[in-house]
């Protein structure tokens, strides 16, 4: 007789109002991969412990367990490393350097003022803070970009595929950053095609 093998069920360590942990349940939800979502309190430092950072020392959720000895940090690798081989990873050389250009300005030119608006009002509840206005210039900047795209394709990288789910994460929930989609009509439309596709939510809102 065969022997048989258990396959563990990924787990996920993440804070179910994050966008960058959002995506990673995304993902296996679309996929309808098993997996088990540990909560992580960021706010009360549980991604801070040396239990947790010995798993991860850069101290941050999203993180993704593959078995007993390997994890896997930053939320858009983990996203690379489970559609590989699936439909949202293109097969195409060139569709599969869009996927990573666009996964690249969802880091640099998005996350850093969409969901740093958010965390800043929402979160931290500091509508004064210093740094919201350029944030809120720079994030509108990146969906001006999105828009320009979105206004002669319907997803980032010829199908749906990880780069439309990495940035519909903090895009849907830009308004809790004090963002207005108003003037941003292509957007608002792949938002309702991201939000038809089987597996995808909204992500809980910050209160
Ligand atoms: N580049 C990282 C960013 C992860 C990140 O910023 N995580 C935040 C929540 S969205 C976090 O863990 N903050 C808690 C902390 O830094 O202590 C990724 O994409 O996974």
């Amino acid at each position: 007789m065969m022997p048989t093998t258990t396959r563990v069920p990924h787990r996920v360590f993440g804070t179910s109002t994050s966008g960058n942990c959002h995506k990673v349940r995304l993902v296996l939800d679309i996929l309808g991969i098993p997996y088990r979502w540990h909560e992580i309190e960021i706010m009360r430092g549980e991604s801070r412990t040396p239990e947790y950072l010995a798993m991860n020392p850069n101290g941050q959720v999203p993180l993704l367990q593959i078995d007993d000895h390997t994890w896997l940090p930053e939320s858009n690798a983990i996203l690379c490393y489970l559609a590989d081989g699936t439909r949202l990873w293109p097969g195409d050389r060139l569709q599969r350097a869009r996927v990573l250009q666009w996964l690249f300005f969802e880091q640099n030119a998005h996350e850093p003022h969409i969901a740093g608006a958010r965390f800043t009002r929402a979160f931290l509840k500091q509508p004064e803070h210093p740094r919201l206005p350029v944030m809120i210039q720079r994030g509108y900047q990146a969906l001006a970009v999105m828009e320009q795209h979105l206004a002669r394709a319907p997803y980032f990288a010829g199908e749906f595929s990880i780069a439309d789910i990495a940035l519909f994460a903090y895009t849907h929930r830009a308004d809790e950053g004090g963002f207005d989609l108003a003037a941003y009509p292509a957007v608002r439309a792949w938002l309702e095609r991201c939000l038809a596709q089987p597996g995808v939510s909204e992500m809980p809102m910050s209160h």
